[in-house]
């Protein structure tokens, strides 16, 4: 019985010895030590021994079993160790490879000159005004003196979404909206960036979509001089002082007299280009003095206060700005156009 031990012990350490993983391991317990093995078995035997014989067997048993145990649980120990050792060789770190280029994000070119516009307008002392982009037809025509059959209504052919409810197709609404807010009283001081939307076809100066910035100024004995000073001023500063404006009169329903204002083409210096549609001059902002009526329904006494407004595109102020040919670049998301702009 002795010898079957040993030979046991023997055949156990010989196969831990050979075990590559923690499972072989396992598998060896279970096998010589567990309920159903060969130790289990001959410890069963030994009812049938003798007296003498019984504590020299129990004695070679146990010491057996503890060398099988002791045997896996080193074993263990070497194959936790080898593998650990594997995985760290295999994750080491080269802390000489070049890093991996971030990509990180800046102000879209629109962005950056309505940010420019707002400084200029915020250091003259206006405050920014905002209003919705699904407007409503009284605000986007009505309250700006264009009733409903008015002829002008068709110069900005719009989106509309109820018989009531339309995109705005100006940022003009902002104006109503602002002056009723002051319950007849001056002054107002305002400009309100936003988008605005238009049945125009797409082309080298025109989008579906683009933005507006509307300038509004209320008080008593504002002049057309006022708006002039301020709008020469504005050019200068944003495009140069070599620059040149010029004021065509035009028609707008909510302002009387009203001009448009156009720039010298700073892409052909006046040339003549596809931006400027060879004539030298990009229109730029309509403006023009407040219309009494506007006044009248948004609560103020026309008898007391003038004011004079204004609408420039921000993205023609940025086309000649940037020297951009197409309008379209602002819109199409083009990653190697956009990231030229990052200041
Ligand atoms: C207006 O929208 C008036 N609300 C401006 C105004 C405000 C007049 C206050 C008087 C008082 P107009 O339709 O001309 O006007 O547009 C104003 C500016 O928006 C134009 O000068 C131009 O710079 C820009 N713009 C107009 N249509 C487009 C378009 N389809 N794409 C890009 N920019 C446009
Ligand atoms: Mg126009």
């Amino acid at each position: 019985m002795k010898d079957k031990l040993i030979a046991l012990q023997e055949e156990a350490l010989q196969a831990i010895k050979q075990a590559t993983r923690v499972k072989d391991l396992q598998d060896t317990k279970v096998k010589y030590l567990g309920k159903k093995g060969p130790m289990t078995e001959v410890l069963r035997g030994m009812g049938k021994l003798s007296a003498e014989e019984r504590p020299v067997i129990g004695q070679v048993a146990n010491e057996v079993r503890s060398a099988i145990q002791i045997a896996i649980d080193e074993k263990q120990e070497s194959l936790q160790a080898e593998e650990m050792q594997r995985k760290l060789e295999q994750e080491t770190l080269d802390v000489t490879l070049p890093g991996m280029p971030q990509q990180v994000g800046h102000p879209h070119p629109l962005t950056l000159v309505i940010e420019e516009i707002e400084d200029f307008f915020l250091s003259m002392g206006y405050t920014i005004a905002e209003g919705p982009e699904v407007e409503s037809d009284y605000y986007n025509f009505e309250a700006l003196n264009m009733p409903p059959d008015h002829p002008a209504r068709d110069t900005q052919d719009s989106f509309y979404i109820t018989e009531e409810f339309l995109l705005r197709t100006q940022t003009s609404p902002v104006q109503p909206r602002s002056m009723e807010k002051q319950n007849g009283k001056g002054p107002l001081k305002i400009i309100c960036p936003g988008k605005v939307y238009r049945r125009d076809t797409d082309d080298a100066t025109h989008s579906h979509q683009f933005m507006q910035i509307e300038g509004m100024v209320i008080d008593r004995g504002i002049q057309m001089s006022d708006l002039k000073g301020t709008l020469e001023r504005f050019a200068k500063e944003m495009f140069g002082e070599e620059r040149d404006i010029r004021l065509r009169p035009s028609y707008f329903p909510f302002t009387e007299p009203s001009v448009e204002v156009d720039i010298s083409c700073s892409i052909c210096q006046g040339e003549g280009c596809s931006v400027c549609k060879k004539t030298g001059w990009i229109e730029i902002l309509g403006a023009g003095m407040v219309h009494p009526n506007v006044l009248k329904m948004a609560g103020f006494d026309p008898e007391e206060y003038s004011g004079f407004a204004f609408g420039m595109g921000p993205d023609r102020v940025a086309m000649l700005r940037y020297g951009i040919e197409d309008i379209r670049h602002f819109y199409t998301n083009d990653i190697r156009f956009i990231q030229q702009f990052n200041r």
